[in-house]
């Protein structure tokens, strides 16, 4: 049996994989980092018994609340990713499967490669309505990709997108994907209608080193990007740095950040009561939008979610946070479970990449119902 992760998004430590049923495995930190959490693996197993495998370090990892009731995904064909038995003892996290093939990858949840981020990317491209922008490189290199979509006009209002400034929160491309697809159909309705008076910036991976690095939570040097958006620096965040400038240049009406949560099995929205210029203004703007969101899918709720912030107690180095308060606009953070919506689980797939897609989609009708109102 084989255990190994020397590919994109891949982290996992083989400790000992000598004995099956007992398969010793720890997660590695982000590099310069301590956080970890994320992993991705594949076992090749010589036969066809119960496999066991044991996470040892995980009650170390960044938010250990994630792993209570939270089941492993895996798959054989890398495309359908299934949940599989899991439990979490307080200290190490066991995943057991008797596979049913010969190779089987297990991540913390559905993986969205480096490959299909630019597969995305130069498929949206083809589309009339979209240009392919690239604002800088990466600690590491690689592009920082930017989607305009729709004609820029100054009577047109400039919609901003970002995603997965968190790599391992790989919901939030899945939800881009979605997102995209639809804002770029031109048979949809809401779709053309929103084009006609806005345009859209959207950046469907802040990290995409992190990403490929099979980190958590930080890039390349080991940084939040989350907590860099008030005095970022091309040495340690020209992700959040190339972006934020071109949101100077261009002007910010609406913005939405997405990422995953790790313990909350809810999906639901950080807003921005806590930055020095909330009012009554925004407050009915958040409202509005929530109200559409609840009235558009159950997928959604707005009982649960992260405590608010107190007035004028916002961190400000938050993306939502910094461009609402720079913007005086709507800004969101968008929160999808690792786990599932409890409110309306699947047991089988969970939350998945599948409704990650579905629910990036749905957004489009709450953006534009609020249209007329930013
Ligand atoms: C969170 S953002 C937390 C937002 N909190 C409030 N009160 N607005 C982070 O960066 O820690 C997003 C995430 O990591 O998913
Ligand atoms: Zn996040």
């Amino acid at each position: 049996m084989q255990i190994t992760s020397n590919f994109d998004s891949g982290n996992i430590h083989v400790v000992d994989a000598s004995n099956p049923s007992n398969i010793q495995l720890e997660i590695k930190q982000d590099h310069q980092s301590e956080y970890f959490q994320w992993f991705h693996f594949k076992l090749h197993n010589t036969n066809r018994c119960e496999h066991v495998l044991h996470i040892t370090n995980a009650a170390q990892s960044a938010y250990v609340k994630g792993w209570e009731n939270y089941q492993a995904v895996a798959s054989y064909d890398r495309q359908e990713w299934f949940r599989v038995p899991t439990t979490f003892d307080g200290k190490q996290l066991t995943i057991t499967l008797t596979p049913e093939f010969d190779s089987v990858y297990f991540a913390y949840f559905c993986p969205y490669s480096y490959e299909r981020h630019q597969d995305l990317l130069h498929s949206a491209q083809l589309n009339t309505h979209c240009q392919l922008d690239v604002l800088g490189q990466t600690l590491d290199g690689r592009d920082m990709s930017l989607l305009v979509v729709g004609e820029p006009s100054a009577d047109k209002k400039n919609i901003w997108l970002t995603a997965r400034q968190h790599p391992g929160e790989t919901m939030a491309e899945w939800f881009m994907e979605g997102f995209i697809d639809r804002l770029l159909d031109n048979d949809d309705g809401v779709a053309r209608a929103l084009l006609n008076k806005a345009v859209f910036y959207i950046v469907p991976n802040m990290n995409p080193d992190g990403s490929v690095r099979g980190h958590l939570r930080t890039n390349a040097v080991g940084v939040n990007l989350n907590r860099e958006w008030q005095t970022p620096t091309l040495d340690k965040s020209p992700e959040v740095f190339l972006v934020r400038e071109k949101m100077l240049e261009i002007g910010v009406d609406l913005f939405l950040d997405v990422h995953g949560d790790e313990a909350l099995p809810y999906n639901f929205l950080a807003g921005g009561e806590g930055i020095p210029s909330y009012d009554a203004r925004l407050k009915n703007l958040e409202d509005k939008f929530k109200a559409i969101l609840l009235a558009t899918t159950p997928e959604f709720q707005d009982d649960k979610g992260y405590e608010k912030d107190a007035p004028g107690q916002a961190n400000l180095t938050l993306a939502s946070n910094w461009v609402g308060e720079q913007f005086k606009c709507l800004a969101y953070t968008i929160e999808m479970p690792f786990k599932d919506n409890d409110l309306l689980p699947d047991p089988a797939v969970g939350w998945s990449d599948e409704r990650s897609s579905l629910f990036g989609r749905d957004f489009l009708t709450a953006i534009y119902h609020v249209s007329d109102d930013i």
